[in-house]
């Protein structure tokens, strides 16, 4: 085995509910947008990976009269990039206040593998800025160092389920698939790591425990620790 790839939201650290969703309510707050993401809807939205994506999917939904007035065209796709940017500096700052922590087991599993000389990497559709955030603040200042690679957000043209992200990492490294593992927390993260060839541990979280994991490794509640040890799922 020549390295371990981690994705980030919902594997790292249970980010999406209490993180990118309240996130991305302060950025409509302050862009005067009366667009409120409950816990529900966000639930929804998340089918779409990729917080541009996810906004732009969420106006295309709306009823003319929720979304009249924005811009269109080549204007809109601007005017969501720099919604989303206002929404990663909100993300950062909710990292930076030490509100997220990492999952039951990260710490362990990453030092124990940093420690075995097991090389670590990334794979991730948010975005490197949110993933520098989290290493830093989470895990311990300096964390990036542990990592090889981190592949993360618009590196690639096509975002998870599409291969892409995994492939980029692999390549990077100079590994093939069947020389790594892939550890992941949805369906749509699975379908990445599966179509790269790689061999995938789930961690399922509130979000995504419904979902179909029959083609991962191993499907597990967390990463546990000695005092809370994991569960096996599947
Ligand atoms: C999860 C995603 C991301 C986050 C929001 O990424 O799909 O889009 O929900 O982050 P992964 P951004 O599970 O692959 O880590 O707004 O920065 O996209
Ligand atoms: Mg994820």
């Amino acid at each position: 085995m020549k390295a371990l790839i981690f994705d980030v939201d919902g594997t790292l650290a249970d980010t999406e509910r209490d993180g990118h969703r309240v996130a991305f309510n302060l950025a409509f707050a302050e862009a005067g947008l009366d667009w409120e993401w409950d816990e529900a809807l966000y639930g929804e939205l998340l089918a779409v990976t990729g917080g541009k994506e996810r906004i732009r999917r969420f106006i295309e939904q709306q009823k003319p009269q929720m979304v009249e007035g924005l811009p269109e065209g080549d204007d809109l796709g601007e005017w969501i990039a720099a919604l989303h940017a206002a929404k990663t500096r909100h993300f950062v700052a909710l990292l930076a206040s030490g509100k997220i922590p990492l999952r039951s087991g990260v710490r362990r599993l990453l030092t124990e593998a940093h420690d075995a000389g097991v090389p670590l990497a990334i794979a991730t559709t948010t975005t490197p800025q949110n993933v520098s955030a989290l290493l830093e603040n989470a895990l311990f200042p300096g964390a990036e160092s542990w990592f090889e690679v981190i592949g993360a957000g618009d590196i690639v043209p096509a975002k998870k389920p599409a291969a892409d992200i995994y492939d980029y990492v692999l390549e990077q490294m100079g590994l093939k698939p069947e020389q790594c593992i892939a550890f992941e927390d949805s369906v749509n993260g699975l379908r990445s790591s599966r179509a790269a060839g790689l061999k995938t541990i789930i961690t399922v979280n509130g979000y995504t425990e419904a979902e179909d994991f029959s083609r991962a490794a191993l499907v597990l509640d967390q990463m546990g620790e000695p005092s809370d040890p994991c569960h096996i799922i599947q």
